[in-house]
């Protein structure tokens, strides 16, 4: 995100730092070929476990789904590399079972749950929602999973609970973008925190996912255990969650802190309010060729303008 150019952009608006980035990011690749052990090639994806769920129609987009190679293949899992094929190539190194979850925080009961419980606390359902990127694609995938809002009743946040952080997996072992000299840049700071309003995180669409397509999350996808926001820039749902916490004062994203100007904490989609760097209006379906017009909020404005009124959308972007 942070050194990808968007497809729209002219080269004109590359900034020098940008291209510092990336001439980097071209020399370390090269040192890290050098150096690294052969790596094992392009893996085919793996049949996953199975996972039941009951279709929720009423709040499942018709739009057609990205294949299931595209969404596998196709990613931004910076804890693997920046380049889409990365993850698919390196997910293979996190082990996403046996995991816990701690919720903790402003809550009456704070617990560290196992992964495995969680996926039966509630009914799963599978929603086909659009995720669109911040750099300008898209997708369609069919989730499973339930609405983060029955895990917080489950724990009950106090008068105090304002926001809800979250939290991946920090472990450089099994995550090699967060090895040093691995990423081209040390911009980012992991792990990787994300974060909502209470009222965003509680809004019937925010959904916790434990897979995609019938089966179990592939790793590249978050597993084992991953917050989707449909309305949202991809970016704000967190992968491969180990906390999630309830707070008073609204969270510092990692994004946030890498480009405070360009990467705000709402992050709406939002075709009208322009990324620095290049246009939102537009966007590139995986698998289409022409470009789609970027709806607002991403095409969920009617369930979710609501939770914004009153609030300047370019200021709180
Ligand atoms: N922990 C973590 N979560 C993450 C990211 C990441 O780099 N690390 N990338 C985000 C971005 S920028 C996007 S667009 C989506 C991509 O999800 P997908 O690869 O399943 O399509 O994941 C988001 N969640
Ligand atoms: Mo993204």
């Amino acid at each position: 995100m942070l050194i990808r150019h968007a497809p729209d952009m002219k080269t004109s608006e590359i900034t020098d730092f940008h291209l510092y980035l990336n001439r980097r990011s071209f020399l370390l690749g090269m040192a890290a070929l050098a150096l690294a052990p052969s790596m094992p090639a392009a893996a085919a994806v793996p049949a996953g476990e199975r996972l039941k769920a009951t279709r929720n129609e009423r709040l499942t987009v018709e739009d057609p789904p990205t294949t299931f190679e595209s969404i596998t293949t196709y990613n931004n899992f910076y804890e693997f590399g920046t380049n889409k094929d990365d993850p698919a190539r390196l997910a293979h190194m996190l082990k996403a079972r046996p995991w816990t979850v701690l919720v903790d925080g402003h809550v009456s009961r704070p617990k560290r749950y196992d992964v495995d419980e969680l996926v039966r606390l509630s009914p799963l359902e599978e929603r086909v929602y659009r995720l669109r990127c911040v750099e300008g694609w898209s997708m369609v995938i069919p989730w499973i999973g339930y609405p983060l809002a029955s895990l917080i009743k489950r724990v009950q946040p106090t008068s105090k609970a304002k926001f809800v952080e979250f939290t991946s997996l920090l472990d450089p072992q099994q995550l090699p973008g967060q090895r040093q000299g691995f990423l081209s840049f040390s911009s980012l700071e992991w792990p990787y925190v994300e974060g909502l309003r209470l009222d965003e995180a509680l809004h019937p669409l925010t959904l916790l996912t434990f897979g995609l397509y019938g089966q179990v999350l592939p790793n590249q996808d978050g597993a084992p255990i991953r917050v989707v926001v449909p309305w949202k820039y991809g970016f704000k749902s967190a992968k491969s969650i180990v906390r999630i916490r309830f707070v008073a004062e609204q969270p510092k994203t990692t994004w946030e802190k890498a480009a405070p100007k360009e990467y705000g904490f709402y992050s709406n989609a939002n075709p009208t309010v322009d990324h620095p760097r290049w246009s939102q209006a537009t966007e590139r379906r995986i698998g289409e060729f022409r470009r789609r017009k970027t709806l607002m909020f991403n095409g969920y404005e009617e369930q979710v303008a609501s939770l914004y009124t009153g609030m300047d959308l370019r200021k709180s972007y």
